[in-house]
């Protein structure tokens, strides 16, 4: 097959590279009984697709979308789904907002076609936030949408468009519930705050049962809000639910961020093994360095201002570019990463405008470069300071967003590696000069690919580079050479 060696070579030397550091940190051998049940990424076919996904949407929706990080006038500085937290706002005022809740301008189709056209091959959807109201109507408490105004099922309208749309559904939920009784954050500590806390265990159960029963179709649960220390002293309820969660729906996906093991450690448990099935820790930051990943499957989720997940009216401070993001989306692909950008949706049910412009622009990118991020996998090649590597289709791709003054992308390509035989623009498929420039002191050898002067791109472009086939004849003509 076309450039098989290329990929089964460089995948083979992948997954043994990627392999190698989980190795390396595991820090003891302890027998644990409720850490990582595997070590190592996961291989079937679900977590295959969820790895070649390369670009999600996140969406932060809830009664919060309402003040939209205000109240009585004044301005609140926090994140606007943490608006109840604050002391400017009485809870009370917030837990009556869903009386209020109507967002008649909600159109799942169209979010999810819009989510489409922005290149998005996943979505991770807020059924219930720290706050507990539930966008599903759940039996186990009157905190729902179906006591609201608004009544409709908003999570399987959500589902059902979005996988019309041909994107996998993931459900965020949140463990804090700010509006159960028996929630607790600290330990609970007298035997009627462990009652209550129990009651909590078994709701928080309930509600999740709901969820994979009513939305079977969903391909995992992205969980939050795990943090509590009542929550962590718990590593047998959690670890029982984890099974039990994953017994309803086949290959169900479910990340670093829900149990935590018998001595209290979260994401990596005693022995340094990523407990669940991908690494979630990178929140609004990315590794520098694929080694900051230790082999694990991961994403990245990531606010376009700096720290706003629902619907904040206002707001301040620097507000990434589509640029900035598309730089992200890259630069996640060549650490065998999933970006996923996050909409906060306002409390009519409107994407706002700097979204709707953000998104259009990722998908105008995708629709070109997409080729080289999803299913792709790192190229194990010097990073160089004009972009990014990755490699799909048997081919290596350049993302080039730092164009040098001198138009020469150098290539640094280690002694044992495939030699390139062609390049050309990804956009149009014209022919760029592929150039040997020898070799330097560490007998890596070098190329040029001289971006031609005339070519102007105000966007960052992507340049392919054929790599030497080895066909399925040259093993046999070389033995009967020798
Ligand atoms: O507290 C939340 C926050 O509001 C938001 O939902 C993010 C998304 O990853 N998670 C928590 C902070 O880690």
């Amino acid at each position: 097959m076309k450039n098989n060696y290329l990929k089964g070579g460089l995948l083979l030397l992948l997954s043994i590279l990627l392999s190698l550091p989980v190795l390396a940190q595991r820090r003891s051998s302890l027998p644990l009984k409720h850490g990582a049940h595997r070590v190592g990424i996961r291989t079937d076919e679900a977590m295959n697709t969820w790895r070649k996904h390369g670009l999600g949407q996140f969406i932060h929706w809830g009664v919060y979308a309402i003040p939209g990080g205000h109240w009585n006038g004044a301005y609140y500085p926090g994140a606007a789904e943490w608006i109840r937290a604050w002391s400017g706002m009485p809870k009370d005022a917030y837990d009556n907002l869903y009386k209020e809740f109507n967002p008649v301008k909600f159109d799942a189709k169209q979010w999810a076609r819009q989510a489409k056209d922005m290149g998005a091959k996943y979505l991770i959807f807020t059924t219930k936030h720290h706050d507990g109201f539930c966008l599903w109507p759940s039996a186990l408490t009157d905190y729902t949408i179906a006591n609201s105004p608004y009544k409709r099922d908003i999570v399987k309208e959500i589902v059902d468009a979005y996988t019309a749309e041909g994107i996998d559904v993931i459900l965020y939920f949140s463990i804090i519930d700010w509006n159960h009784k028996g929630y607790r954050s600290a330990l609970p500590k007298s035997e009627k705050d462990k009652k209550e806390y129990e009651t909590f265990l078994s709701f928080t159960r309930g509600q999740l049962l709901e969820l994979v029963e009513n939305y079977p179709t969903i391909k995992g649960l992205w969980f939050d809000g795990s943090w509590d220390k009542a929550w962590i002293n718990e590593p047998a309820f959690a670890d029982e639910l984890d099974a039990e969660l994953r017994s309803k729906i086949p290959g169900l996906i479910i990340g670093s961020r829900f149990r935590a093991d018998e001595y209290g450690n979260r994401g990596y448990d005693t022995n340094g093994d990523l407990i669940g099935d991908y690494e979630q820790s990178w929140e609004r930051a990315l590794p520098n360095d694929i080694s900051e990943v230790n082999g694990n499957d991961w994403d990245c989720v990531m606010t376009i201002p700096e720290n706003q997940w629902g619907y904040h009216s206002d707001w301040r401070g620097y507000v990434k570019t589509s640029d900035d993001l598309i730089e992200m989306i890259a630069k996640s692909a060549s650490m065998n990463g999933n970006f996923v950008l996050n909409f906060g949706p306002d409390g009519l049910g409107n994407i706002r405008p700097e979204e709707t412009k953000i998104a259009k622009e990722i998908g105008e990118w995708m629709k070109i470069n997409g080729d080289a991020i999803y299913a792709s996998a790192p190229v194990e090649w010097k990073k160089q300071g004009w972009g990014y590597y990755t490699q799909s289709n048997g081919n290596v791709n350049l993302l080039v967003f730092n164009r040098p003054i001198n138009n020469l992308l150098t290539i640094e390509i280690p002694k044992d590696g495939q030699t390139p035989t062609s390049a050309y623009f990804m956009q149009d498929g014209k022919r760029v000069e592929l150039k040997s420039a020898g070799k330097n002191k560490f007998n890596a050898r070098l190329y040029h690919v001289e971006i031609p002067k005339k070519f102007k791109s105000d966007k960052p472009f992507t340049i392919v580079l054929k790599m030497a086939e080895q066909t399925d004849a040259s093993p046999a003509y070389q033995q009967a050479k020798t």
